[in-house]
Order: C-alpha cells, then structure tokens, then sequence
C-alpha cells in the first residue's frame, strides 16, 4: 500500500524540526496518517462482512456495519480536529509573550524583507509609495517618522536559537507564502493585512525560507535564508546591523 511505504520509508526523511512546536505536530500528523492507514483496512473488511451478509435483512447487521462504524469515524475526526486546532491556530496566532522578539516580515514580487525596530523597540511609519528597492527602501520607510531612521531592514532573516519570535507579515502587492519547513511553519501574506505568527526556533542553522503561493512570472525565485545563530552571536550580528543602520 502506498500509505503504508510513506509512512514508514518517507516520514522519517521529513526535514529536521528545528522549533519548539514541531515534534507535536510532526506527531499529530503521524496519528493522522497510521489512524487513515488503519481506517481504509477497515473499510475494506466491512465491505467484505456486507458482501458476505448480504443476503440478510436484520437490521442489527446494518447497525453494525453502518451505523456504529460512521459515528466511530466522526467522534475520531472531530477529536483529531480539535487536537490539531489547539496544534496550531489557537497557539501560533495569539498569546505571544510580551518579552517576544518583534520582527516584521514583508512579501513583495519577489523577495523577501526583514525588518528590526531596532534599540528604540518601535517600528517607524512606513508609506506605500515611499517602497522602492532600488532606493535601498523596500519597505517604505518614512525618513520623517522619528521612529525610522534606527529600523534595521535586511534581506536574510536572523533569529536567536530559543527565544520566542513574533513575526508580522505583510504584503506589497499580491499574496505570498511565507513557509520554512524546518520551523514547520507556513502562512500567507495578504496585502492590506498584518498577520501575527509566533514561535521558537531551537536548533542553530541555515534554513531555507520558500514563496509558497504562485505569486507571479518570479515566483520560483522568490526565497531567502533563515540563520539561527546562538545569543551571543546574534547579538553581536544585530549590534553591527544597527550601526550601519544609524552611524
Ligand atoms: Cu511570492
């Protein structure tokens, strides 16, 4: 079966979870898959016990063979539902710590942003029509927000191994998917929209960040890498980023 062949050959080649909240979904999503396995098995030998049934009416038989299998199915689905629910919307979304690492992600054809609010801890006001990579201003800042000039903003995202990342993700002109399957992490980013994503990256490394929604003729090129440095390292990363962002 080739469920069967994934599961036990392909699963295992699944890239190395390199956050905090990977091994729980990397499990939920085993469950899913043996519980499937497991489940057309079943159908199989139903469908076999109803042929070799058939020709008998009582309906205890259809109860046991119909009924009882189809409210299994649906107490199983909605109990793994909801665990996957509470897995990831009703923890990736909201209830980021205040002490979270802000840093604002923007999409745009085709290249990936990276912005720090660097020491002042706030971003500054950033205008469409100021946005022009060319310039050296790909996010738009506003030279006049007092806010803007410390903002560090870079085309590789650096986080801190173990500390929780709030991410904001933006969008310049069509959707785009911001998604690093090492972190297990994917979400759109929609134009007009400022979505929250937060999570902690643990394990030290370059990983790749992929454009996962078909955003135009660029699309196959639009990624950028992800460096998970140690505290120190970041630090020292950042510090030199801020000085040639405000000498
Ligand atoms: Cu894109």
């Amino acid at each position: 079966m080739p469920l069967a062949l994934y599961l036990t050959v392909l699963l295992p080649l699944l890239p190395a979870d390199a956050s905090a909240h990977g091994p729980a979904l990397d499990h939920h999503l085993l469950l899913n898959l043996w519980i499937i396995l497991a489940l057309a098995a079943l159908a199989h030998a139903l469908l076999l016990a109803g042929l070799a049934l058939r020709r008998s009416t009582e309906a205890r038989h259809l109860l046991t063979i119909e009924y009882l299998p189809l409210a299994l199915l649906a107490v199983t689905f909605t109990a793994l539902a909801i665990h996957a629910e509470r897995l990831w919307a009703a923890t990736r979304y909201t209830g980021a710590s205040h002490e979270a690492m802000q840093i604002e992600v923007t999409g745009l054809q085709f290249a990936w942003y990276f912005r720090y609010p660097g020491p002042d801890a706030t971003f500054g006001v950033t205008r469409p029509q100021l946005a022009s990579p060319g310039e050296g201003n790909p996010v738009g800042l506003d030279p006049a927000d007092p806010h803007s000039p410390d903002d560090v903003v870079t085309s590789e995202l650096v986080l801190p191994a173990n500390r929780e990342v709030d991410l904001t993700l933006r969008a310049q002109d069509v959707i785009h998917g911001f998604s690093v399957p090492e972190l297990r992490l994917k979400q759109n980013a929609v134009p007009g929209e400022s979505i929250h994503i937060h999570f902690t990256p643990t394990t030290p490394g370059t990983y790749a960040i992929l454009c996962t929604q078909l955003c135009g003729l660029g699309h196959y090129r639009m990624n950028a890498n992800l460096r998970v440095l140690p505290t120190d390292d970041f630090r020292s990363w950042l510090a030199a980023k801020e000085k040639t962002a405000h000498p």
